[in-house]
């Protein structure tokens, strides 16, 4: 499982005040933190953050990238802020993200394609976010061929089937799921799934037990990637486990350990 840490986000009231207040410490402890505990990447987003966004975003690569050389994943779904930061990085990074419209996919996979970079695509379209398993997967039949028109491999594409939260939307974890088991098939070799697992449990309670459940589906769906929280001891283990139980990792009694020493 590819773990994209979530937390520098904007939206978490610590993070904003490491941004709005230019504190590099909070920055560069969660950046540690998450790596630790077992991220392979991290995601950045500046969120609702006062501020102009390309100067924020800007001034979180370059905090990060002196604490890390880990690969990021710049989270803006404005173009040019996108832009701005893909110049600062110095490491594989991750384009998170772009919609399916034709008009999207045109400029951004391009930049994915010329930066060298990973790139999510997310079933979004002008309509918004498919209702139902045939939406999500007519629109992942979009990104697949738009990503072989432009020269981008399946395994810099990430597909995102957009999770809802349960508690508003209680048919779409399983459309979500039967989108990926569906889109698995349309090409070979198949893109990458991911998803930004903490959309399921937003506003509910036992949020923790909620994205571990959901997570232990989505791996046994195909997910191989999460933007998620990777401080979460309960949740990195079980998607560790379910990985284990599918043989994506081998099985020894330490197994938890051992995955997570080999990072
Ligand atoms: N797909 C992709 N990227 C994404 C998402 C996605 N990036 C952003 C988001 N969705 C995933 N990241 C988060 C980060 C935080 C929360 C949810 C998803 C979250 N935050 C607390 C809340 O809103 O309750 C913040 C409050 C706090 O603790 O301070 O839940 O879907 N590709």
């Amino acid at each position: 499982m590819f773990v994209i840490g979530e937390r520098i986000n904007g939206m978490f009231s610590e993070t904003r005040r490491g941004i709005e207040e230019r504190d590099k410490k909070i920055i560069q402890n969660l950046a540690l933190r998450q790596l630790r505990a077992g991220a392979d990447a991290l995601d950045v987003n500046v969120g609702p953050t006062k501020g102009k966004a390309i100067d924020n975003m800007r001034w979180l690569v370059e905090t990060i990238q002196e604490a890390t050389d880990a690969p990021l994943c710049i989270d803006t779904p404005k173009f040019d802020v996108m832009r701005a930061a893909l110049e600062l990085c110095d490491n594989p990074t991750i384009i998170n993200s772009t919609k399916a419209s034709q008009d999207a996919l045109d400029q951004y996979v391009p930049l994915a394609v010329k930066t060298s970079s990973s790139l999510i695509a997310l079933t979004i379209d002008e309509s918004g976010v498919p209702k139902d398993v045939d939406g999500r997967v007519a629109m992942g039949a979009t990104i697949v061929t738009k990503a072989m028109e432009h020269g981008l491999p399946m395994s810099d594409l990430y597909i995102d089937p957009v999770i809802l939260p349960v508690n508003v939307a209680p048919k779409q974890p399983a459309a979500v799921l039967g989108a990926i088991n569906q889109l698995k098939l349309i090409s070979d070799p198949p893109p990458n799934f991911v998803l930004g697992l903490s959309n399921v449990s937003q506003n509910c309670k036992e949020r923790s037990l909620l994205n571990s459940a959901y997570v232990a589906m989505a791996v046994g769906a195909g997910l191989n990637a999460a933007v998620m929280d990777a401080l979460d001891e309960q949740l990195m283990s079980v998607a560790i486990t379910a990985e284990v139980l599918l043989e994506k990792q081998l099985y020894c009694d330490d197994y938890i350990s051992a995955y997570l020493s080999n990072k």
